[in-house]
């Protein structure tokens, strides 16, 4: 399992794996892990209508807009599929702090950030501030291959131009307030430190790379 994490992958195989479309339509990626398995720190019920529901209409939005031209309904469905996508496999059953060390994302981090904490601290400010309905997001710019953090706005708004998010946090209400209410911070932190998959991070990172 950890090896075939080493070995670097192909743009072809990114999108493979996160599922984005297939046949040229863009399609709803199946999760791969059942709707309670995030459980305490995202419930069942938030997780199906999530994704079943909310990305799944992304989705169906996506398709429609492509068709008709529509570039706005196009720059909003079309990141909220993409941030989604990505959200959904980034998070793992019980995280897997231990496997992090020594990934090459995490040296990444360790040196544009001066250390995990700052990263962390930094990118829980990013997720909790954002005004209304957002993500936080870890971004590769592509000419430089820095990384940065974007704090996103809806879906496709205040994006670093070009870059390749790897990582991103929901936080509009709808993924948290069945279970956090108004407790955004509470949500931010138990998925940071609860549920990331850097393994998963650290694949993507090394396609873009
Ligand atoms: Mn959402």
């Amino acid at each position: 399992m950890v090896k075939s994490f080493c070995k670097k992958i192909g743009a072809k195989q990114l999108n493979e794996f996160l599922g984005l479309e297939k046949g040229g339509e863009f399609i709803l990626p199946p999760l791969s892990y059942e709707y309670n398995a995030l459980e305490p720190h995202i419930d069942e019920e938030t997780l199906k209508i999530h994704h079943d529901k909310h990305h799944a209409k992304y989705v169906e939005e996506l398709n429609k807009a492509l068709k008709k031209g529509d570039a706005g309904k196009i720059a909003f469905n079309g990141s909220g599929h993409v941030l989604h996508s990505l959200y959904w496999k980034c998070l793992t059953p019980g995280g897997d702090k231990e496997a992090a060390e020594g990934l090459k994302i995490c040296i990444a981090i360790d040196e544009a950030f001066d250390g995990f904490d700052t990263f962390r601290k930094r990118f829980l400010e990013a997720a909790k501030s954002i005004q209304g309905s957002g993500w936080a997001a870890l971004v590769v710019e592509p000419t430089t291959k820095k990384l940065m953090i974007s704090q996103i706005e809806k879906h496709q708004n205040m994006m670093v131009a070009g870059a390749s998010p790897i990582m991103t946090i929901d936080v509009w209400e709808h993924a948290y307030y069945l279970k956090y209410k108004n407790e955004r911070d509470k949500y931010v932190e138990a998925v940071f430190d609860n549920l990331i998959n850097w393994q998963v991070v650290d694949k993507i990172y090394r396609a873009l790379i």
